[in-house]
């Protein structure tokens, strides 16, 4: 009889352990003035590296623009840069985390580009100066941005020890991200605050 009690709470054991505790973090991104920050792009590195498949991204062009203005991708992961225009485009990048150029294309170029080192990738077109977009490559696959609320929620953590970033395009300090060590037990508000500089992004519609 005892022994079938263990044989039970044993099975009972191992089902409760499959169950990872998994909690949300809401992170209000404001400015020093207490405004809301949209397109901060908001990312928990764990303290413990999960393995998470990477999810390809796209990067328009339309209207002589690309879209989004910001992207947020896990490392390793590839985008394809699709021309809805007319007029050809040259997407380049100079950033460390990538140096890349796709040469005067239109449509759909053949392969996608694999961004394989973390950090601030700034797009731009050789042909048209007013074109500039962001990508953020971060170690973890637990990422989002923030709305036009300044919200940002991170759903789906696995309990346990984080290193909370934000980047934002017009941060004070450039080449930095604003950071906060968090232990994840439940789902939990969090405020990140930041500086601004002025940062004038060309027209958009
Ligand atoms: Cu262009």
């Amino acid at each position: 009889m005892f022994k079938f009690i263990s044989v039970i709470s044993s099975i009972l054991l191992s089902l409760f352990s499959l169950h990872i505790q998994a909690a949300e973090l809401s992170v209000d991104v404001i400015d020093m003035a207490g405004l809301p920050v949209e397109n901060a792009v908001v990312y928990a590195e764990p303290d413990i590296k999960v393995a998470l498949p990477q999810t390809a991204a796209i990067i328009e062009q339309r209207g002589k623009q690309f879209n989004p203005l910001v992207s947020v991708i896990q490392t390793g992961a590839d985008v394809t840069f699709p021309n809805f225009d007319s007029v050809r485009h040259h997407v380049y990048s100079f950033s460390p985390a990538k140096t890349f150029e796709l040469k005067l294309y239109s449509g759909v170029p053949t392969s996608p580009i694999k961004f394989d080192k973390a950090g601030t990738v700034v797009l731009g077109c050789n042909i048209h100066d007013t074109m500039v977009a962001f990508i953020q490559v971060v170690d973890t696959p637990y990422f989002t941005k923030s709305n036009k609320l300044g919200k940002a929620v991170l759903r789906d953590l696995p309990n346990g020890g984080y290193t909370l970033k934000v980047w934002h395009y017009a941060l004070a300090k450039e080449k930095e991200v604003v950071e906060k060590k968090l232990l994840v037990k439940e789902s939990q508000p969090v405020v990140m605050q930041f500086s601004l500089k002025p940062f004038i992004i060309p027209a958009r519609k």
